[in-house]
């Protein structure tokens, strides 16, 4: 990802960010960053940038010439127009949510004014979103920019150093992080807390998310309704876990929005993607208005597969049977030597698995794809989707029969049970070879289809 900041004051962006985490990253060039100085751009022969306001008023405005320009300069050899923020009390306020959005984004372009405005011309040409980082009046746009630089760089693969640590913190599951201890044992009479010195992993987590919910309830009350609904729908979903793990799971790992949640009529949102349930064919009918025309929908009940195609025109149906794993010990894994993969693998991944090159960047990105490995040749390969389900299972032919399969599946159970979730799969109707594999590593399979509908 690069970060291109057009200011008045680079030495600050400069300084700003080339210490510590950020310019740690920088320098390994996992990120890049370059300030701009507006001011290189004008014509002015004095070197000037700014003019007073037409109508009167207080202060200067910075003149469009200048800007475009350097805006120019910045994009020239861009393919598409890059989403280019420019940072003012007035935009929409900045949030998690906004950061993890534009941490996919290959280039950003970021606007600062100082003291000043900019001529609204070229702000209309070439903004495209207005951001601010919160209910206060700054002299510029600098500080809010590392603000957001900050925040997007760290869930940037390799900005830190682990990839789970941005994933189980504040704001993961709208609950705020619990407290946390490190020697001495007693420190001016105050102790740590008895449990945390037990080694009961199962006892200390149970403390700490009784703690997370505690604080949570006491300084943010808007987020923890937000988690109180969540668990809410979950135990509603929960009579029917088999059928319903899809949505449990992405409530419970925090991925997904509640679109509608009414009983059991529930809709849930995960980027393109909606999961529906529905009390019946009236409701039904009812929630599949919220739902975008290009959007993609998962559903478990048949009568929404046949509305989709009947009234809402989809077309694309893929009919699956789902399977939870519903233990909580780890599956002892036979096949000793498998990896985390990163994106060098993303040609033999395309090689060998059918799936949209977007699609396959995101898993790698996320480090949520495993390979099998003789000696440092890739013999075989898994990883979990973006709305959590397993699957993208393959074994070079020569290597097939060997349990290797069964290795690199218990190996993602694994860790998903390490990391509290209940993992699932989509097994695609026919596909007996899988059910075998599922049955085999004791999964669950439900006693309705899924559908994958587009
Ligand atoms: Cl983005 N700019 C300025 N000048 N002040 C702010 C802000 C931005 N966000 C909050 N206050």
């Amino acid at each position: 990802m690069k970060f291109h900041v057009m200011t008045l004051f680079p030495e600050m962006i400069e300084n700003g960010l080339g210490t510590s985490i950020l310019g740690r990253a920088a320098e390994k060039g996992v990120i890049s960053y370059e300030a701009v100085n507006i001011r290189d751009y004008t014509l002015d022969k004095h070197g000037k940038v700014d003019d007073y306001p037409y109508g009167g008023g207080a202060g200067m405005l910075i003149r469009a010439q200048p800007v475009y320009d350097a805006y120019q300069a910045i994009t020239a050899s861009f393919e598409q127009k890059p989403r280019t923020i420019y940072l003012t009390p007035q935009g929409r306020t900045f949030d998690q949510k906004m950061a993890a959005e534009l941490a996919k984004e290959k280039e950003l372009v970021f606007v600062c004014g100082h003291y000043e405005g900019i001529d609204e011309r070229v702000l209309e040409k070439i903004v495209t979103d207005y951001v601010s980082i919160g209910d206060y009046v700054l002299t510029g746009g600098e500080l809010p920019v590392m603000v957001m630089i900050d925040a997007i760089a760290r869930l940037i693969p390799g900005v830190l150093h682990n990839d789970v640590s941005a994933e189980t913190e504040t704001f993961h599951n709208d609950l705020l992080e619990y407290p946390q201890y490190t020697r001495p044992e007693e420190w001016q009479g105050k102790k740590v807390p008895e449990v945390l010195l037990s080694g009961n992993s199962k006892k200390i987590n149970e403390w700490r998310l009784e703690q997370s919910i505690e604080k949570t309830k006491l300084h943010r009350p808007d987020l923890y309704a937000k988690y109180e609904q969540k668990q809410e729908i979950i135990k509603r979903l929960s009579k029917k876990k088999r059928q319903n793990i899809h949505m449990m799971e992405l409530l419970h790992r925090g991925l997904g929005e509640v679109v509608y949640d009414k009983g059991m009529d529930i809709v849930l949102k995960f980027e393109n993607l909606y999961m529906l349930h529905a009390e019946d064919v009236v409701s039904a009918r009812e929630l599949l208005m919220k739902v975008p025309t290009g959007a993609m929908v998962i559903t478990t009940q048949e009568f929404v597969r046949d509305l989709l195609e009947k009234e809402f025109g989809k077309t694309g149906f893929c009919k699956c049977s789902q399977a939870v794993c519903t233990r909580k010990e780890a599956l002892t894994v036979r096949y000793k030597d498998i990896r985390q993969l990163d994106i060098t693998y993303l040609e033999y991944i395309l090689e060998h698995y059918t799936s949209s090159e977007e699609h396959m960047k995101e898993c790698l990105n996320a480090g949520v794809m495993y390979g099998a490995f003789d000696e440092d040749r890739i013999i075989g390969f898994i990883g979990m989707h973006s709305e959590g389900s397993m699957g993208m299972l393959f074994v070079e032919e020569e290597y097939r029969k060997k349990g290797i399969g069964a290795s690199l599946e218990s190996y993602l159970i694994n860790l998903q049970i390490s990391n509290g979730f209940t993992p699932y799969c989509h097994i695609i109707e026919g596909n007996e070879k899988s059910m075998a594999l599922q049955e085999k590593l004791g999964l669950y399979v439900a006693d309705t289809p899924l559908w994958w509908i587009w």
